[in-house]
């Protein structure tokens, strides 16, 4: 049986960029496993101080944007992390299994305790219980980007070191990396990436955005000195990216929309580019205010968990009986 999971940390706010590079990929993966889960790592949040107001926001917000851009609760199990007792006391256990060697090696636990000084436990910790969320539920492929890949790793040493030591416990996962995707570029400096962190919001389409706001910005967006619509990275990378987004959206070849602009202008391929955006973020918008105003969000986190409790629990208690705590 073929199972994939993954957990998405409550941190910033969702771009055009992350829905065309994560989570369109991820509503398509959703049909090629038997089972699949979806988490909310709000545990993982913590590690650095977060408001506690906004945190709660955001993580229903997280759930809800998943949900409306495609993630099938009857495909996918989604839950909450925190709402889960067992993943950490899991991760106690694998915690008692991992070496401090080998945790203080991870690069973002070097790197994020370098920034500060006052860094807490839970940061060196941290990889410890992503072994728990993703050892709990015998998961085979894990969705991460490639600074995640090595915490991916180590979650594989802790499952083959248990074991060897207490017997065959756990499956060992691996992390799943995407082949290079689309990439969306920021649409005032197309030769570096949409990215949520970035200071000027014009270059940046959030998957809230208005209608106007969205036009006003393509509108807007840098392009080159020539004329004709084609597609080239190197020398055309403003019109590139609009490409890629319209294709991306609207599922049409981007041979097929250069042949739809063939002696047009630019200004009539960013009201063209505009006006797919728009649909699609409309369309996505109005489901997300739904889920995020009614009860079906809490219904579908209720199953969610009960599931993931359950699957927990067992593996909990088969760790204990293996490593002697019981009665
Ligand atoms: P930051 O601004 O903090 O770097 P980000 O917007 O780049 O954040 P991440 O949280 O690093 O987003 O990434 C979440 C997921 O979205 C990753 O799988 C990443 O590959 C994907 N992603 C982010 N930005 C883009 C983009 N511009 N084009 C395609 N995929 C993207
Ligand atoms: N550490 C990840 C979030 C995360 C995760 C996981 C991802 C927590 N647990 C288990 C995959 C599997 C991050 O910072 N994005």
């Amino acid at each position: 049986m073929s199972k994939l999971l993954t957990g998405l940390k409550p941190t910033g706010e969702f771009t055009l960029g992350n829905y065309i590079g994560a989570i369109v990929p991820l509503v398509k993966l959703q049909d090629d496993y038997d089972e699949v889960f979806l988490f909310v790592a709000d545990l993982h949040a913590l590690t650095v101080y977060q408001d506690p107001k906004e945190l709660r926001a955001r993580i229903r917000k997280f759930i809800a944007m998943y949900i409306a851009c495609g993630v099938d609760p009857k495909k996918t199990t989604i839950y909450l992390q925190s709402e889960n007792p067992y993943i950490p006391a899991i991760s106690w256990l694998l915690e008692c299994t991992t070496q401090f060697g080998e945790a203080s090696r991870m690069i973002q636990f070097k790197e994020k305790s370098k920034q500060n000084a006052n860094f807490s436990v839970g940061l060196l910790t941290y990889p410890i219980l992503m072994a728990a969320d993703i050892l709990y539920c015998d998961t085979n492929d894990v969705p991460v980007g490639i600074d995640q890949k090595q915490h991916v790793e180590l979650a594989r040493d802790v499952a083959e070191r248990f074991n060897h030591k207490y017997g065959e416990t756990f499956v060992l996962p691996q992390p799943y990396i995407a082949k290079e995707g689309t990439k969306i570029k920021d649409l005032k400096d197309p030769t570096k990436k949409m990215s949520k962190s970035e200071e000027n919001p014009q270059g940046v389409i959030t998957m809230f955005d208005t209608r106007e706001v969205i036009t006003k910005k393509i509108m807007r967006a840098t392009t080159d000195s020539e004329m004709d619509v084609h597609f080239d990275e190197d020398k055309k990378p403003g019109i590139s990216n609009l490409l890629n987004i319209a294709s991306a959206l609207s599922g049409q070849k981007i041979a097929e929309i250069e042949q739809q602009f063939v002696g047009k202008n630019y200004g009539e391929l960013k009201q063209y580019v505009a006006e797919i955006v728009a649909t699609k973020l409309e369309a996505i918008q109005a489901r997300y205010e739904t889920l995020l105003n009614g009860k079906e969000l809490d219904a579908i986190l209720d199953q969610g968990i009960q599931k993931s409790i359950q699957l927990a629990k067992a593996k909990y208690e088969q760790m204990k009986e293996k490593m002697g705590v019981v009665r």
